[in-house]
Parts: structure tokens; C-alpha cells; sequence
């Protein structure tokens, strides 16, 4: 079974989170859901991160708001793929976590979504996963058609509701 871990660094950004673990687990992957802070608990931050692989991990989305450093800091404890997940800011609006998030120093990239995208990371996540797991590739497969069924059909209803204009 694939597994995935998903770690914030505050119990305040599981509503971000929420919809990553949703889908991963909807997707038959199983998920070690964790607070651990970069800052506030740097020793389980390293511990988790080091151990990560060994415990049959294969991909970490990190979610972080602010100076949002946990993705970097996991990221640099091992060599799995970590996807960073900024959590939206009042003072920023999360440009702040973005920022802190993305720009990595040489050597240590983090995969990074957009701003409260809990549900790309966990798609990213699932992509990563697919390279691996021909049953998760054939879900995404699914999952891209129904997308294009909606967005087909929202476009008929639109030409339609143009035609009364
Ligand atoms: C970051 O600080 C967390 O990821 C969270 O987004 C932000 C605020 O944390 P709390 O003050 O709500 O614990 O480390």
C-alpha cells in the first residue's frame, strides 16, 4: 500500500490540510497525519524527517504559514519528495508562507502548491505516488476525465444561457 505523510506545523492549519488528507485516503493511501513545528519542535522535526524513509514513507506534503520553514527543514533531512503547502496569512494573505516555502536554496528543493491548495498537494502528492502504483495513475486517469465531463458540460450550459442575452 502507498504511503504518505502529512505534517503542519500548528493543530490551527488542519482546515488547510484537511482536504490533502481527504483525498489521499479517498485514493486507497495510507496517511500519518502530524503536527510538528520547525520551530517550536525542531528535535521531532529532524527525528521524523530522518526516519521518514525507513518507515516505508515515499512522499511528505509539509503545510506552514508565516515564516514557514518546516517544508525546508524536513526537506533537508531526507530524499524523499516533500511538497510544500503555504497556509494563507491575515498579514500577507500568505505571500509570507509562499515566499518561505519556494524559495530554496540550491540542493534542497520543495515542490510547492499555491496558497491553502490543500487539494493540489495532495493530487501532486498522488502523481508522485502513480510513477510507483499503476492503480493510483488509473484513479488520476478518472479523476481528469470526470474533471473534463464538468467542465464540458459547463460550457454547453453557458453557450446555452448566452443564446437568451
Ligand atoms: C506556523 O505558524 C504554523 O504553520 C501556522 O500556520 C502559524 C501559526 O501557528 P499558531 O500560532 O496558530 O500555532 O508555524
Amino acid at each position: 500500500m502507498a504511503k504518505a505523510a502529512v505534517v503542519m506545523g500548528s493543530k490551527s492549519d488542519f482546515p488547510v490540510v484537511k482536504p490533502a488528507v481527504k483525498i489521499l485516503k479517498e485514493f486507497g493511501v495510507e496517511c500519518e497525519v502530524r503536527v510538528i513545528s520547525a520551530h517550536r519542535t525542531p528535535e521531532e522535526a529532524h527525528e521524523f524527517a530522518s526516519r521518514a524513509k525507513d518507515n516505508g514513507t515515499e512522499v511528505i506534503i509539509c503545510a506552514a504559514g508565516k515564516a514557514a520553514h518546516l517544508g525546508g527543514v524536513i526537506a533537508a533531512n531526507t530524499t524523499l519528495p516533500v511538497i510544500g503547502l503555504p497556509v494563507k496569512t491575515d498579514m500577507m494573505g500568505g505571500l509570507d508562507s509562499l515566499l518561505s516555502i519556494v524559495q530554496m536554496p540550491t540542493g534542497i528543493p520543495v515542490a510547492t502548491v499555491g496558497v491553502n491548495g490543500g487539494e493540489n498537494a495532495g493530487l501532486l502528492a498522488l502523481q508522485i505516488l502513480g510513477i510507483k502504483y499503476p492503480e493510483i495513475a488509473c484513479k488520476l486517469a478518472d479523476y481528469k476525465s470526470a474533471m473534463r465531463t464538468k467542465i464540458n458540460a459547463d460550457d454547453a450550459a453557458l453557450q446555452e444561457e448566452l443564446k437568451e442575452i
